[in-house]
């Protein structure tokens, strides 16, 4: 079964259009900007299909609910990164909106992560579903098919919404 954070925190009620900047996007060297936009725009999508939520990509950071970057190591929010694998990515509970990936994995976007050279190469897309998951509210689920399942094996795509996820995100909004 699907689970909120502590005290079931939302975007409130009257905001259904969010808006996301894309910052700090130089230590995702591997993929070039425009994909990584069509990469984060599924992922919101998947979660906008299930709800009454609309997300729009902006360039203002100042005008973002959402701020997506890439950073290594300690990045100033007292989690640290762990270089490759390990934590990939962690994302805040509402109405924070801070959503940070680990610039040291092997990204790797819009292809079959299985057939990728890389060795622990991540899905981009897949880390995202789960993470917007975080960013809405979502906390993990005890379903092992759900996005948000706490573990993915490395090298596997998982992006469709499970019943679970569905089920969880309609409660919420
Ligand atoms: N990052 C963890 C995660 O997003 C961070 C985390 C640990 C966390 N405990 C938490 C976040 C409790 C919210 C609440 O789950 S991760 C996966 C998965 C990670 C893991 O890098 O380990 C995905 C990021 F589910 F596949 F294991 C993305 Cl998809
Ligand atoms: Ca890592
Ligand atoms: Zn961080
Ligand atoms: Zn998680």
């Amino acid at each position: 079964l699907y689970a909120y954070f502590p005290g079931g925190p939302t975007w409130p009620p009257f905001r259904r259009d969010l808006k996301y900047a894309i910052t700090a996007t130089s230590a995702a060297a591997s993929i070039d900007r425009s994909t990584l936009s069509d990469v984060f725009a599924r992922a919101f999508s998947r979660w906008a299909a299930a709800t009454n939520l609309r997300f729009a990509e902006t360039a203002s950071e100042s005008d973002a609910d959402i701020t997506i970057g890439f950073y290594s190591g300690s990045h100033g929010d007292g989690e640290p990164f762990d270089g490759p694998l390990g934590t990939l990515a962690h994302a805040f509970s509402p109405t924070d909106g801070r959503f940070h990936l680990d610039a040291a994995e092997a990204w790797v976007a819009g292809s079959d992560v299985s057939r990728s050279s890389a060795t622990g190469a991540v899905d981009l897309e897949s880390v995202a579903v789960h993470e917007i998951g975080h960013l809405l509210g979502l906390g993990h689920s005890s379903v092992p098919d759900a996005i948000m399942y706490p573990t993915i094996r490395t090298g596997t795509r998982k992006v469709e919404l499970e019943a679970d996820d569905v089920q969880g995100i309609q409660s919420l909004y």
